[in-house]
C-alpha cells in the first residue's frame, strides 16, 4: 500500500498520533512476562536476577517448542515416534525428544539451576560448579500430551523451581524432594490454538499470550481466580471397570441429577492433562486421574504433573488433593513418583474426598 504522506514545514505534523498511543490494544500499553518478573524482582530486597534470568531462558524455550508444534506436519520430519521408550515404558514422540532437549540446554546453560529433573530423563541432571550451577533447581513434562500430536489437540510444557535448600556445591536428595508447598513458582506453555503462558507465583496466577507477529508474550488473563464450583467432571471414564467403588461413586455423584448443585454436571475430556486442566482453572469443574487396578498410584507424574498444576490451582483458589491428601503437602521419595489426582474448583475437588472417605 502506498502511504500518501504531506511534507510539512511543521515538524508537529509527522509525530505518531497521540491517541493511538493510549489505546489499549498498542502494544506499547500491553505488559510482557518478562516486564512482569523484572518488576516482580524489584520488589525484593537484595535480588540478584538470577530468578529473572532463569525465566527468561524458559520462555526462550517455550517460544522454540511453540514453533516447532506449530510446524509439526510440515517441512522437517519432526512428527512420530524416536523408536525409544522412556523411563516410564512409554513411547518417545521426536517432539517429546526436542522439547526435554530445548529446555535442557537452555535452562542448564543459564548459570541459573543446580539441577534438573525431567519426565523424559531417568536421573537428574546435576549441574557442576565449574559449569555455573546456580541455585535453583527446574523440574519439568517438557511435552505433556505428546500421543496427541499427530490429531492436533493442544499439548504444553509443564514445570516448577525450588531453592536448593542446603549448603554447599552437591545436590542433595533434601534438595531434590521438597515438598510441593516449597514451590517458588510453576507455571506451563500450551501450545493450543494460541500459546499461553500460565505462571503463578506468591502473587497469584496470570496468564500471558504469545503474539506471534512480535514474538512476545503479553499478559490477557490478569490475576486468574477458579469458581468455586463448575459445571463439569473430566476424567478418562473407559477405565470405568477397573476403578474402586469409591471412584465410581465419585463420577455417579456428578452425574446424578440435583437442581441445588446443578447437577448432572457434563463430561469434558480431552486426554491432554496441560489442556484439561487449562480448562478447569479457567471454567471450574473438576480433573481426576484416579488409581485404578492397573495403576494404584495412578497414571501422573507427583513432580512433573500434579505438584505444579497443584500450586497454580491453589494460587487461584482451587484444590488439588491425591484424594486423602493435599498433593501440596506430599514429601516425594522417587524421582518419577506418581499419583491419584483430584484439581479444580475447592467445592467440587471437596466432594470428592468426602465421598472418597465413605468407605
Ligand atoms: P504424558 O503425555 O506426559 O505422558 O502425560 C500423560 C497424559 C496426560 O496428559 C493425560 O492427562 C493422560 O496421559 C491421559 O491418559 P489416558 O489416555 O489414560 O486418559
Ligand atoms: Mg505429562
Amino acid at each position: 500500500m502506498r502511504y500518501n504522506r504531506r511534507v510539512s514545514k511543521n515538524s508537529q505534523a509527522f509525530d505518531p498520533p497521540l491517541e493511538a498511543l493510549r489505546e489499549g490494544t498498542s502494544c506499547m500499553e500491553r505488559t510482557t512476562l518478562v516486564q512482569y518478573i523484572r518488576h516482580q524482582e524489584k520488589k525484593f530486597q537484595g535480588a540478584t536476577g538470577e530468578f529473572t534470568s532463569l525465566m527468561n531462558e524458559i520462555l526462550i524455550a517455550a517460544k522454540i517448542v511453540s514453533c516447532q508444534v506449530n510446524k509439526a506436519g510440515i517441512g522437517e520430519d519432526i512428527l512420530g515416534l524416536t523408536g525409544r521408550t522412556n523411563v516410564q515404558g512409554e513411547e518417545v514422540q521426536k517432539l517429546d525428544e526436542y522439547a526435554n532437549s530445548t529446555f535442557i540446554k537452555l535452562v542448564g546453560q543459564s548459570g541459573t539451576v543446580c539441577a534438573i529433573t525431567s519426565e523424559e530423563c531417568k536421573e537428574p541432571l546435576k549441574i557442576p560448579c565449574n559449569h555455573g550451577s546456580g541455585k535453583y533447581i527446574f523440574k519439568m513434562d517438557p511435552l505433556d500430551g505428546s500421543s496427541n500430536i499427530d490429531v492436533n489437540v493442544s499439548i504444553g510444557t509443564i514445570f516448577s523451581i525450588f531453592r536448593k535448600k542446603t549448603q554447599g556445591a552437591d545436590v542433595t536428595d533434601e534438595d531434590l524432594f521438597q515438598r510441593g508447598d516449597q514451590q517458588v513458582a510453576a507455571g506451563y506453555a500450551i501450545y493450543g490454538s494460541s500459546t499461553m503462558f500460565v505462571y503463578a507465583d506468591n502473587q497469584g496466577v496470570r496468564g500471558f499470550t504469545l503474539d506471534p507477529e512480535l514474538g512476545e508474550f503479553f499478559l490477557s488473563h490478569p490475576g486468574i481466580r477458579i469458581p468455586a464450583q463448575g459445571s463439569t467432571y473430566s476424567v478418562n471414564e473407559g477405565h470405568y471397570s477397573k476403578w474402586e467403588e469409591r471412584q465410581k461413586r465419585i463420577v455417579n455423584h456428578f452425574k446424578e441429577e440435583d437442581d441445588k448443585t446443578g447437577r448432572p454436571y457434563g463430561l469434558r475430556y480431552i486426554g491432554s492433562l496441560v489442556s484439561d486442566v487449562h480448562r478447569t482453572l479457567l471454567k471450574g469443574g473438576i480433573f481426576m486421574y484416579p488409581a485404578d487396578k492397573k495403576n494404584p498410584n495412578g497414571k501422573l507424574r507427583l513432580a512433573f504433573e500434579a505438584v505444579p498444576l497443584a500450586f497454580i490451582v491453589e494460587s487461584a483458589g482451587g484444590r488439588a488433593s491425591d484424594g486423602t491428601r493435599r498433593i501440596l503437602d506430599i514429601t516425594p521419595t522417587e524421582v518419577h513418583q506418581r499419583v491419584p489426582l483430584y484439581i479444580g474448583s475447592k467445592d467440587d475437588v471437596e466432594t470428592a474426598e468426602r465421598i472418597f472417605a465413605e468407605s
